[in-house]
């Protein structure tokens, strides 16, 4: 290796004058430039090499030890990796960021300025997407033998920016210039076949046998992308699939002579991989995408079983070598698929294919949202994947056969657990699928887990009671802080050395440092800093002043009506009236920023949108305001977005109507920055103020039970509305178009949502609570020491939410993996 390494690259990534051989010699040799004639662009390409041939050497050493250990191996197997940039965070994880940066500037460049230049990989809509990219960070962190399976979509999730202050969609062509950090596998092609029909028939032993024939066939083509782990930790591996036309496909058409019809056959199935779909809330049935979904199962368990064959003769040892993860149902015509697999190719008995298969796969459920649980109709399955059907028709039979054994004399019971569901045109219902083939189902936070069993999977959970287990999510530090607030990372380092970045339960050192005055003066330093540097982005970026020394108040998430931004807009409606109303009362001055993509169909997002703007071009147009209260919705929010603004954060917006909310994730990137939150008892935050002690977070509202009673007894948003005055006014400014003086009527359909249409999110019970719990954040913030106490404690006590001991304990309680030496 050693050799290799000599006659080919960089030798020793701490040696700047060799990074800068190698980053001239790559500029020439891999980007075909002439370093006098040279754009940014190419820099950013030649050094996105350079470090990909340093990576490349690790993660060929970490292939080679475990397939050396023969360690058990587990699949991550997501529809989404929503991972971001790589340069920074590569540079970061093998330590030499510095030396990079040094060997740029002594070219004349500047590594901030060459690092905007990298597209982002950005497939995945949100926070199921962003949790595999940090799972497969701490993956390779523990040295732990992790593998992602996805797509390789030509387009990731779209771009947004504001016009006339709607959301404007634009297509994400992300690999336009190329991606630098993916290894094409040309020679890694799986086949992958759709529709056709099912032939029944006898073998010589005159048993049963299927044939799946006269398919439609597309192929696989893996693309590699390594992922460095931090420190001396693994480089481990991303394969994405993207889908190419098959020959034989072709040749049919081209062999009738009729040329344009088999490019255009070849381009239809090229399509498959072509575009992440932007919905992460309801299901839209699409036949693309469950073509999607089965493509990427289809190649990756082919893969799967093409190394675990390598040294098998029978499929036996499968669980004990292999464990799959399915990222929330969209992977999870993988147990039909293994099934098929093991008993039509491989002629295993049903009842040993079976029980390998249930012992191979592990389930995640990341919402409860009736709306997006995934249900496909019969009749589509029976025409893309015809031999899957039959399968699932006989996990069906024999599931329900032994429930019908073990829990007699409920037909009700049947009917509600079966895999079909027979109303309203028959679909099958993938939660269900995943459930019953899988040995642990898991939530990911603590009460999403309980609601999980005792809601939508409530018989499940007496059927299989050792089955449901909870796994409470985690963000990894080294993107979200070593990376994202390299500021606040240096201070941390200085009290308390650098163990913390793999190891965050360290950060637990920094409580007693609450009493240290200079420490907190240096802290606070480190966030106004933070908040200079995102105010100078905003004013350069979108042309807005904010006040560096008015209190930050973000929230950040996707826009949906469950996660309430309605609410907090209410909240800043009211607090608008108030300095109208009394221009000489003491305030605290705020700047409320928001964030988030709606998803292209959903009116309603895309309306609490626009409401935001119209909203914010009052508000920072009213001089009377003397800029003691802006609004300022980011446009675009992404990964790279988050990275520069969560370091800033001040109050953290976690506000979504309890029990709607899984977990969350952004919740714990700000309260590991530094933020304080405001939030509901809901999905992690019940965690986050476990942690940090309540006395560390404002808490406000209904909890889930309450709300349940209150549902109960029969919630009538009318009520609140005539009850409080405040609310009333909001809403009324809202529906008389004070807003929106160009069309009065524009919000109505919000209005509405909210008082004729029952308020499905709770947000007008919550409103006065809300009110007042901000009421209590400002007298906070009016005392810096009081206030940063409880930043640095918020701090200290987030080392639970680390990736790492998700990971960990997902290795143990799912996997049983464990890291070898
Ligand atoms: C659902 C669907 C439905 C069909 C169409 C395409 C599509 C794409 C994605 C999804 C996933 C929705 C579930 C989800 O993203 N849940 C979020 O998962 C986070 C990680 O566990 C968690 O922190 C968030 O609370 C939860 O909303």
């Amino acid at each position: 290796m050693t050799a290799f390494r000599d006659a080919y690259g960089v030798t020793n990534p701490k040696d700047v004058q060799e990074l800068e051989r190698a980053l001239v010699n790559r500029l020439i040799y891999s980007i075909g430039k002439d370093p006098v004639d040279t754009q940014p662009r190419d820099w950013f390409y030649a050094l996105a090499h350079v470090v990909r041939d340093l990576l490349t050497v690790k993660w060929m050493e970490s292939m080679r030890n475990y397939y050396l250990q023969d360690a058990k191996r587990v699949y991550y197997l997501s529809m989404e990796f929503l991972i971001g940039r790589t340069l920074d965070h590569a540079l970061l994880n093998m330590g030499c960021y510095d030396e990079f940066k040094q060997a740029l500037e002594d070219v004349g460049l500047r590594l901030e300025e060459i690092a905007e230049y990298e597209e982002e990989a950005a497939l995945g809509n949100g926070g199921l997407g962003r949790l595999a990219a940090c799972f497969l960070d701490s993956l390779a962190t523990l040295r732990l033998p992790g593998f992602g399976y996805g797509i390789r979509y030509d387009y990731g999730m779209f771009s947004q920016s504001i016009q006339g202050g709607w959301q404007i969609e634009h297509p994400d062509n992300w690999l336009r210039y190329g991606n630098p950090w993916e290894f094409a596998r040309p020679d890694v092609l799986y086949r992958v076949q759709f529709c056709g029909r099912v032939v029944e028939r006898r073998d010589g032993d005159g048993r049963v046998r299927y044939d799946w024939v006269d398919t439609e066939d597309v192929m696989a083509m893996a693309y590699d992308i390594p992922i460095p782990g931090f420190g001396d930790g693994s480089v481990n591996n991303l394969r994405l699939w993207a889908a190419k036309a098959s020959r034989d496909f072709d040749l049919r058409y081209f062999n009738e002579g009729n040329y344009i019809k088999a490019v255009e056959q070849k381009t239809q199935s090229e399509n498959l991989s072509k575009v992440l779909y932007p919905d992460d809330t309801t299901q839209m049935g699409r036949e693309l995408r469950l073509r999607q979904e089965y493509f990427f199962v289809r190649a990756s368990l082919q893969d799967i079983l093409y190394h675990f064959s390598a040294d098998h003769e029978d499929f036996d040892a499968l669980p004990e070598e292999v464990a799959i993860q399915l990222n929330d149902t969209h992977p999870c015509i993988a147990i039909p698929e293994l099934l098929r697999i093991l008993v039509d190719e491989h002629d295993l008995p049903w009842e040993k294919a079976f029980d390998l298969t249930v012992r191979t796969f592990a389930y995640t459920n990341h919402t409860l949202l009736p709306e997006a649980l995934e249900t496909w109709p019969v009749w589509l399955f029976e025409r893309l994947l015809p031999r899957h059907l039959q399968i699932i028709y006989e996990i069906n039979r024999r599931f329900l056969d032994d429930v019908a054994r073990r829990l007699p004399g409920d037909p009700e019971l049947i009917r509600r657990v079966s895999l079909i569901d027979e109303g309203d045109g028959k679909r099958v219902r993938m939660a269900h699928l995943a459930i019953v083939g899988s040995h642990k189902v898991n939530g990911v936070a603590k009460l999403h887990s309980e609601l999980m069993k005792s809601t939508i999977f409530r018989d499940f959970a007496r059927i299989f009671p050792d089955r449901f287990i909870n796994i409470t999510n985690g963000i990894t530090p080294r993107r979200w802080l070593y990376q994202a607030n390299r500021p606040l990372a240096a201070l941390i380092t200085e009290a308390i050395g650098p163990g913390w970045v793999a190891d965050l339960e360290r950060l637990s050192e920094l409580a007693p440092l609450t009493e240290d005055g200079e420490f907190r003066r240096r802290f606070r330093a480190v966030k106004r800093a933070n908040k200079e540097r995102l105010a100078n982005l905003l004013r350069a970026r979108l042309n807005i002043d904010v006040d560096p020394d008015s209190l930050f108040d973000v929230q950040i998430k996707r826009i949906h009506e469950y996660k309430r931004q309605l609410l907090n807009i209410l909240q800043v409606i009211t607090r608008y009236n108030r300095l109208r109303d009394h221009p000489s009362a003491p305030c605290v001055p705020r700047t409320v920023i928001l964030g988030g993509k709606a998803a292209p169909g959903y009116r309603m997002a895309k309306l609490i949108i626009k409401l935001i703007n119209d909203v914010a071009a009052v508000v920072n147009g009213d001089p009377q305001l003397a800029g003691r209260l802006k609004v300022v919705f980011v446009p675009d929010y992404n990964v790279s977005r988050a990275m520069e603004l969560i370091p800033a954060v001040e109050l953290s917006e976690q506000i979504s109507t309890a029990g709607t909310e899984a977990s969350g994730t952004s919740n714990m990137k700000m309260t590991l920055n530094g933020a304080l939150t405001i939030g509901t008892l809901d999905g992690a935050n019940i965690e986050i103020r476990e942690q940090v002690g309540e006395d560390n977070i404002f808490i406000f509202g209904l909890t889930a039970d309450q709300l349940d009673d209150l549902r109960r007894r029969g919630y009538r948003p009318w009520d609140y509305y005539h009850g409080n005055t405040e609310l009333k006014r909001a809403l009324d400014m809202i529906a008389s178009g004070y807003f929106s003086p160009d069309q009065p009527d524009r919000f109505k359909p919000l209005v509405d949502s909210l008082l004729a249409g029952g308020d499905r999110y709770a947000v007008l019970a919550d409103y006065a609570a809300y009110v007042e719990c901000q009421d209590a954040v400002d007298r906070l913030y009016g005392d810096p020491d009081a206030w940063t106490r409880k930043a640095i404690l918020n701090v200290a006590r987030a080392g639970r939410f680390s990736s790492d001991r998700s990971i960990r304990e997902y290795a143990e309680l799912v996997w049983n993996i464990g890291p070898r030496p």
